[in-house]
């Protein structure tokens, strides 16, 4: 799906701002839109998570329907436009209604969806848009909520008959399976676009390179009549070779390629017309290949120094935060990191364009997180699957184009069930449908928990080993000489697979101004301690070709017993403050290279 551009064939109206919002009283039910109802509610931002906006305690943990309206006219030059309602990511149902008529509706809260209202949006008049949303998770939405009153944190389930009393008379609360907070609402931007009658709906681009020239090839996708060109222009902005027809491929001679920062981040504009409709995009020369236990970009071994992050700030919540994305862009570089996973959901477009622009390494994640919940066989009783092969189709239809992007995470930690045949048939025949959706070929993943890695039968047929390890953290804790140990029989298991291995995750909760001469857990000296004791030990295993340190930040989750004013494992606080341990990574990673490291 393209993202929305201004340009010479197209508009872009913005329709953020105060909205009206009413939370559902739980007397209207499913999908139910009044204007007067919500009108009497509160004004909220639009984008923004709507828990944190407002200090009634409904807003913070509301379970079920929200309703969004506000009123809008557009130009009456717009009259013989095609216009589209887009909406970057609504989380996690929405159902969108336009002067009263239910025009569409939407699964999944990360990505974006758009609804074709020409013919229905009358230029010059006043419209009314209500959005209804639905935050409510359980064993069919990605992520997934507990269902049976399971906590994620805690000995909920302890065999207490008070508490099963309570658990069955209180009101309906979300139980997220996952550890970070579940924001909810209109997260990203709400646009209209325009497009001439006859339009391009899609663009693919995928480079290769031979010797010194690049290879670009294009499929435009389009509806109505006309004739589809593409034209290519260098970062100067002079025209490097063009093409006619609707798919094709070119040939750059001395092209310059894509790498990662402080490498030439180098972007070609690709400019496509078709009929009266025209649409750029950016894109990089840069190939990604597995190669034994290496990454290779450009054919050179890569090591990942980065992190795992969250979309995640005060009072935005999840909402889109443009200043936020840049800052962190900012303290990217300032570690001397390359890269990033989306843990635990894809964000918004806007933080890839900005990793393409300034080369950084993105594995792009779905939001398959928190799978499991129960005592029994998740694959058995949930019913996801196809809404998690239509995540991925979507994930890689919005993302395919972004250099940045070099690998496909399809999920982050099924609870323990990595063990049975259900299990594997999932994940494998998973793996396989990603597989042949990528144009681009990239490696494919998904993130493995602690835990039996000999009966682990998925993650030693990913193409990239994506393991999450708390060796000294939640279990051997504080004991780093016993969580060494540990992780180095691990790592003989890993080094016997023959495959590149990240930890994709690894950390220890530390609570900034709190020191130790002799380190214990959550002070910045263990902190520092842990990562040096076992960043030592991925220096010495060549098939390691990566660490993200958990998390980039500290961030909100869920309340419960094992966390005090959210998850504190960040190297930044969650002002982007760098607490020891960043200054410590900031030191390590000036050292590593980004290539030949390994
Ligand atoms: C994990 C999860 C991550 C949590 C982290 C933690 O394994 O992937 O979402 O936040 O552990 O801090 O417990």
């Amino acid at each position: 799906m393209l993202y929305p551009e201004i340009n010479e064939s197209r508009n872009v109206i913005d329709l953020g701002g105060a909205w009206s919002f009413r939370l559902d009283d739980g007397t209207h039910g499913e999908g139910w839109a009044d204007s007067a109802f919500i009108s009497e509610g509160v004004q909220v931002p639009v984008p923004a998570s709507y828990n944190d906006i407002n200090e009634d305690l409904e807003f913070r943990k509301h379970c079920g329907w929200a309703y969004y309206r506000r009123t809008f006219t557009i130009p009456k030059n717009l009259a013989d436009e095609r216009l589209v309602l887009r909406f970057d990511a609504v989380t996690h149902y929405a159902k969108v209604y336009l002067d009263g008529e239910l025009i569409t509706e939407h699964k999944g809260g990360f990505l974006p969806f758009e609804a074709d209202v020409t013919g229905k949006l009358v230029p010059g008049k006043e419209a009314e848009l209500i959005v209804a949303v639905d935050n409510r998770i359980n064993h069919s939405t990605l992520p997934m909520g507990n269902e049976g009153g399971t906590a994620f944190f805690g000995s909920d389930n302890a065999d207490v008959p008070s508490v099963i009393a309570a658990k069955k008379w209180r009101r309906p609360v979300n139980l997220p399976n996952f550890d970070f907070f579940n924001y909810a609402g209109i997260n990203r931007p709400v646009r209209l676009y325009t497009t001439p009658m006859s339009y391009i709906s899609d663009v693919t681009i995928t480079t290769g390179i031979d010797g010194s020239s690049g290879i670009v090839h294009y499929v435009i996708t389009t509806e109505g009549n006309g004739e589809a060109s593409i034209e290519i222009r260098d970062g100067s902005g002079k025209v490097v070779t063009e093409g006619k027809g609707n798919s094709g491929t070119l040939h750059i001679e001395n092209a310059r390629l894509w790498w990662p920062y402080p490498g030439e981040p180098y972007l070609y504009k690709a400019t496509v017309r078709f009929g009266e409709d025209a649409y750029s995009l950016d894109f990089g020369i840069r190939t990604v290949k597995v190669e034994g236990t290496r990454f290779l970009i450009n054919g050179r071994p890569f090591y990942f120094k980065g992190f795992g992050k969250h979309e995640d700030s005060a009072i935005h919540g999840r909402g889109f935060d443009f200043v936020l994305d840049m800052k962190d862009i900012s303290m990217i570089h300032w570690m001397d990191a390359n890269s990033f996973r989306t843990s635990h959901y894809p964000y918004a477009e806007e933080m890839y364009q900005l990793c393409d622009r300034e080369g950084i390494v993105i594995i792009d994640e779905t939001p398959a997180v928190g799978m499991g919940g129960t005592t029994e066989d998740i694959y058995r009783i949930g019913n996801f699957r196809s809404h998690h092969e239509d995540v991925i189709k979507d994930l890689i239809a919005r993302d395919k184009n972004h250099p940045s992007v070099v690998m496909w995470s399809m999920g982050n930690e099924p609870d323990v069930v990595t063990y049975p045949d259900s299990a594997y048939d999932y994940w494998h025949s998973l793996y396989e449908y990603t597989k042949a959706l990528d144009p681009d070929g990239r490696p494919v993943t998904f993130v493995c928990n602690q835990n039996n890695y000999e009966r682990d039968r998925i993650t030693r047929e990913m193409d990239v080993i994506c393991i999450n390890r708390y060796y000294g953290w939640y279990n051997l804790s504080g004991d780093m000489e016993a969580a060494v140990y540990a992780l180095n029989i691990e790592l003989d298991f890993w080094e016997k697979q023959n495959k590149p291995v990240i930890m994709t995750e690894y950390g220890a909760d530390t609570l900034p101004g709190f020191h130790l001469s002799s380190p214990e857990m959550f002070s910045e000296e263990f902190q520092v301690l842990y990562y040096d004791t076992i960043n030592k030990e991925f220096d010495k295993r060549s098939f390691m070709i990566g660490e993200h340190p958990w998390n980039f930040a500290d961030f909100n989750t869920i309340q419960g017993p094992m966390r005090a004013d959210g998850n504190r494992k960040g190297l930044l606080t969650r002002d982007r403050r760098p607490k020891m341990a960043a200054h410590y990574f900031r030191k390590r990673w000036k050292e590593i290279p980004n290539f030949d490291y390994k």
